[in-house]
């Protein structure tokens, strides 16, 4: 917004004292400014040979010399223009006039910086900085475009090649992002894959099979719960393990393939650190809608960290577990085509390294367990 004000300045008296400094330089200076009316009086004052009136016309010309002055005076080549360093001065006969520049509001004398940001005149998806005077854009991390049309787009990193995931890693683009998973038969957080050995596939057997140690009966193994190969096992009570060690070394990962039945129920428990004692274990639990750690002390039941999760039913989910040192483990849950869909760290205290278990009921089919 611009204002426009016109000053009379005290600074013009000072000119004018100035003016009378140099005499009658000033006057020779302001001569010819004088009304065209004053020359012709000047003229018929001649014809009629009278002096004195020429006198009373001089008399007259000093007066208008003082007057036709304060017109000439240019404030703003003068530097006399009180006008703000963002603003710019416009000479006008009776003053002058300030009007802040763009970018800039106020009455002249006064011109702040306008916050152009407030307005969010930047696309989606960019970043507006304020400067002083102006103000730029700047597409978001992620993104790429015009920051100052409508919208700035997402970068596929997946198609332009440029994300940084493993060779045996699954690239999906996100908006403003894009997510890793290693593929099947590898384990790692997608950015660093390493061959995974499969430790389970319930292909062959009777179920429990060796190394299996049963807590608690149960189990179905059959077709309809495979997710690779041609079985599967549903249900399975409290079985564990230890003829492999989960929670040695940095980095190490556990994973598994488990479908619900149902949207609303049903709960699977993967359990790691296991011994004849108990274990630990992330749980994907549809009747809670969580995802979540417990320790499970004597396969008792104890709740440790949670975030809440939506399931939907008759859906296979990728849970992938990471020891990240330190007794912390992170929980990481994918959607069948490998999109991360949720995280969940806890930290134990302790390492506690020792080998697998699993439990589930009402439902839900497991698969495929690899280290
Ligand atoms: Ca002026
Ligand atoms: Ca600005
Ligand atoms: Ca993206
Ligand atoms: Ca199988």
């Amino acid at each position: 917004m611009k204002t426009k004000n016109t000053f009379w300045l005290p600074a013009i008296s000072l000119l004018l004292i100035w003016l009378a400094h140099l005499g009658g330089c000033a006057n020779t200076v302001f001569e010819p400014a004088l009304p065209e009316s004053d020359a012709d009086s000047d003229g018929d004052s001649d014809s009629d040979g009278d002096t004195d009136s020429d006198s009373d016309t001089d008399s007259d010309t000093d007066s208008d010399s003082d007057t036709d002055s304060d017109t000439s005076v240019n404030e703003c080549e003068e530097d006399l223009d009180d006008c703000d360093d963002n603003a710019t001065c416009t000479d006008l006969p009776d003053g002058f006039e300030c009007e802040c520049n763009s970018g800039y509001d106020g009455d002249g004398q006064v011109c702040d910086d306008i916050d152009e940001c407030l307005t969010t005149p930047c696309a989606t998806n960019a970043e507006c900085t304020n400067t002083d005077g102006d103000y730029t854009c700047a597409c978001l991390t992620g993104y790429d475009g015009d920051p100052y049309s409508t919208i700035c787009d997402d970068i596929d990193e997946c198609f332009l090649g440029i994300d940084l995931c493993d060779v045996n890693a699954t690239c999906t683009n996100t908006d403003g992002d894009y997510t890793c998973a290693c593929n099947s038969g590898y384990a790692g957080d997608g950015f660093t894959c390493v061959v995974s050995s499969l430790l389970e596939d319930f292909e062959t057997g009777t179920w429990p099979w060796s190394p299996w140690v049963s807590v608690a009966s149960g189990g179905t193994v059959s077709s309809t719960y495979a997710h690779d190969g041609s079985r599967g096992i549903m249900d399975p009570g409290w079985h564990y393990r230890t003829d492999v060690t989960f929670g040695t070394t940095t980095g190490q990962t556990l994973s598994v393939w488990a479908r619900p039945d149902s949207s609303t129920d049903g709960r699977f428990y993967f359990g790691f650190n296991a011994s004849s004692s108990g274990c630990r274990s992330i749980i994907l639990a549809p009747n809670t809608t969580e995802f979540f750690f417990q320790t499970n002390t004597s396969y008792g039941y104890s709740a440790q960290t949670s975030v809440s999760q939506s399931y939907t039913a008759a859906t296979w989910y990728y849970i992938e577990l990471e020891y990240m040192g330190g007794g912390q483990y992170q929980g990481r849950l994918y959607s069948s085509t490998m999109t991360l869909l949720n995280t969940v760290t806890h930290n134990f205290g302790t390492a506690s390294p020792g080998g697998i278990a699993i439990r589930a009921f009402n439902g839900v089919s497991i698969d495929s367990i690899s280290m």
